[in-house]
């Protein structure tokens, strides 16, 4: 598989506020996930769980590019991409351990959550079905003309989807203002990319329905950023819709049970040595003077902080009272 190539230096450097603020919400996802995998490893969480550690550039550098009153949709894999739209860390994780406090009221669970403020549209758990919702949201949209912008995420394996490529065709036909954002983490739960498609380069994609696409080092969050930027500008301007595949892994199982069996220990290693997004940027980020080592100690501090009292809150919160089994129901 063609990797993107990676940026080169010398560094000019990100406004360091902004730098920062990436830095510390990667961590902040990152030590969720790590509370969220405890958690549920002490039966605390129930039912499906399905960890983002390793993806978290992804979110963070799209949802800077982002304007008020955009929009964000994806699959179950979805705690990172609610953190990062700003949701409140204590009812996301009141939610994956059912309490009443969640932002499903305890009923939705790790793949269905959503939020109106933050223009949040959950949270699926059918592979690809997000993605004529997320085309939908952005016909409201120019059908509206409120200039918003959709995020429609799925993963590689979603993208051998039909309905992918049906919304392909509408958005493209009816110039569309939402960007795909393809997570490519070379697996659809134990099948790798190269197992299971036919094409591997993913942003190419909308190319018979003339939809332009651009591969993205997903490791990078600047890279990101910075793809991200293009790819609303562009379609916030009325051309259409847009690809980014984002070229990412993720180092856990596809939820929480996970026999591992195809992929090695040395590949997982080697992604985690040589591209960890946090690792990697707090490095960068120290050598261009943009992060001190005692401002990355606090900034630590700061967010085992919140994802400890988010715990509490979770732990501590009731659990739903029976009533609520005939409330927020479509009869
Ligand atoms: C329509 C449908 N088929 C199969 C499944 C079972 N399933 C759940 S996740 C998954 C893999 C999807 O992989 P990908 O799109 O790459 O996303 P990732 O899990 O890597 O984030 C499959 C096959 C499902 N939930 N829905
Ligand atoms: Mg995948």
């Amino acid at each position: 598989m063609s990797e993107p190539a990676r940026r080169e230096e010398p560094d000019q450097g990100l406004d360091p506020a902004l730098a920062k603020k990436f830095y510390r919400d990667m961590l902040l996802i990152r030590r969720f996930e790590e509370k969220a995998g405890q958690l549920y490893g002490m039966g605390l969480i129930g039912g499906f769980c399905h960890l983002y550690i390793g993806q978290e550039a992804v979110v963070v550098g799209m949802q800077a590019a982002l304007q008020p009153g955009d929009q964000v949709i994806t699959a179950y894999r979805d705690h990172g991409h609610m953190l990062a739209t700003g949701m409140d860390p204590k009812g996301v994780m009141a939610e994956l351990t059912g309490r009443a406090t969640g932002y499903s009221k305890g009923k939705g669970g790790s793949m269905h959550m959503f939020s109106v403020e933050q223009h949040f549209y959950g949270g699926h758990g059918i592979v690809g079905a997000q993605v004529p919702i997320g085309t939908g949201l952005a016909f409201s949209n120019k059908y509206k003309k409120n200039g918003a912008v959709c995020l429609t995420y799925f993963g590689d394996g979603a993208a051998n989807q039909g309905q992918v490529y049906e919304s392909f065709n509408m958005a493209e036909l009816w110039k569309l203002p939402v960007v795909y954002v393809i997570e490519n983490n070379q697996y659809a739960m134990g099948t790798s990319i190269e197992r299971s498609s036919a094409t591997r380069e993913l942003y190419k994609r909308g190319a018979s329905f003339d939809i332009p696409g651009e591969p993205v080092d997903g490791m990078d969050v600047e890279a990101v950023y910075e793809a991200g930027l293009r790819a609303t500008e562009y379609v916030r301007s009325g051309k259409g819709p847009f690809i980014l595949e984002l070229k990412t892994y993720r180092y856990r199982g596809h939820s929480m049970s996970d026999p591992a069996k195809y992929r090695t220990r040395e590949e997982v290693q080697e992604v985690r040595e040589k591209r960890d997004p946090i690792e990697h940027y707090g490095a960068r980020l120290m050598q261009r003077g943009s992060l001190r080592e005692d401002e990355m100690k606090a900034l630590d501090k700061e967010i085992r902080g919140i994802v400890n009292t988010a715990a509490e809150f979770a732990t501590e919160s009731p659990e739903p009272l029976s009533e609520e089994l005939y409330t927020d129901v479509y009869a």
